[in-house]
């Protein structure tokens, strides 16, 4: 499939997916956003694990503001732009395939919602973080006020969309915006080696890693309790338990050790 926006590439089982608009500091027009739910609706059936990561110095500026003035969306125009990001990003957060996701630079506003969407984030220490729309006039419309207030917390979300700050590395590490930091330049690297580290864990331990647990913590505690004993059922009883399992009981298996 061809892509604009989108660059992608594998080694192995594991997809390297980039965004490729780094001279618009890779701002999310209608396009972008069309091809990565394109991408991430039909990834390659061999691949286990992928990385999300962005050309140039910025991850993603989010909303292409330029398109957005020269469209003069009318509400529902913008209601169905941001069904649109919410499609695509559902598909990252719940299309069964781990994300990891490589930041440097700015990952602000729409580039922080895609962000939350990603299950691992790795960031350099050139990455930071903020939600301006508040300055620009708008409003969060890619998932943010769940994803990203899930992940920060609601309070925090709202002081720094009213403040406009800057949140730099070091916090976003405290608050779980990332999940591991690196030295500047190092995020793919580590995202990669990740992603591969992923790749190796069975495919349906995975899946249902990725699907069930943001799905059960949408539930009440009954219901998330009777899920997670259907989704172990049929986890536990997978193809690849067995051999697994025999790996650690003769000894040839990993330790987990610090
Ligand atoms: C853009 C965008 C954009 C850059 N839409 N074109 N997002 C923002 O409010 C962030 C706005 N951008 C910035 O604050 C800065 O551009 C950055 C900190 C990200 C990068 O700064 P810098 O100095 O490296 O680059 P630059 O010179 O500001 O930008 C380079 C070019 O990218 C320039 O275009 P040019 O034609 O003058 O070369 C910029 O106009 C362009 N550019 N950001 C369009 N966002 C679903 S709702 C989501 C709501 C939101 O995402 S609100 C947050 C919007």
């Amino acid at each position: 499939m061809s892509y604009q926006f989108l660059e992608s590439s594998t080694e192995g089982p594991v997809a390297i997916v980039t965004l490729n608009r780094p001279h618009s500091r890779n701002a999310l027009d209608e396009h972008a956003v069309a091809e990565i739910e394109r991408y991430f609706t039909a990834v390659p059936t061999h691949v286990r694990a992928i990385v999300l990561a962005a050309r140039g110095p910025h991850f993603c500026a989010g909303l292409d503001l330029k398109e957005h003035y020269v469209k003069e969306r009318s509400a529902v125009d913008f209601m169905r732009v941001c069904q649109a990001w919410h499609r695509a990003f559902d598909r990252i957060q719940h299309g069964g395939i781990p994300v990891v996701a490589a930041l440097q630079g700015a990952v602000v506003g729409g580039g922080l919602e895609l962000a939350s969407a990603a299950h691992v984030r790795v960031g350099d220490r050139t990455a930071y973080f903020a939600l301006p729309e508040g300055q620009r006039g708008i409003f969060t419309g890619g998932g943010a006020t769940v994803r990203t207030a899930r992940i920060i917390g609601a309070n925090r979300m709202v002081e720094m969309m009213l403040t406009g700050r800057v949140m730099d590395c070091d916090e976003g590490l405290r608050t779980g915006l990332l999940h591991h930091l690196t030295p500047a330049g190092g995020a793919l690297e580590k995202a990669v080696a990740l992603a591969h580290k992923i790749a190796a864990n069975a495919p349906l331990s995975n899946y249902a890693i990725v699907s069930g647990i943001s799905k059960v913590a949408d539930m009440s505690a009954t219901d998330g309790l009777f899920t997670e004993s259907l989704i172990a059922a049929v986890v536990q009883t997978g193809a690849e338990v067995q051999q697994r399992l025999g790996d650690f009981v003769e000894k040839r298996a990993e330790k987990v050790v610090v």
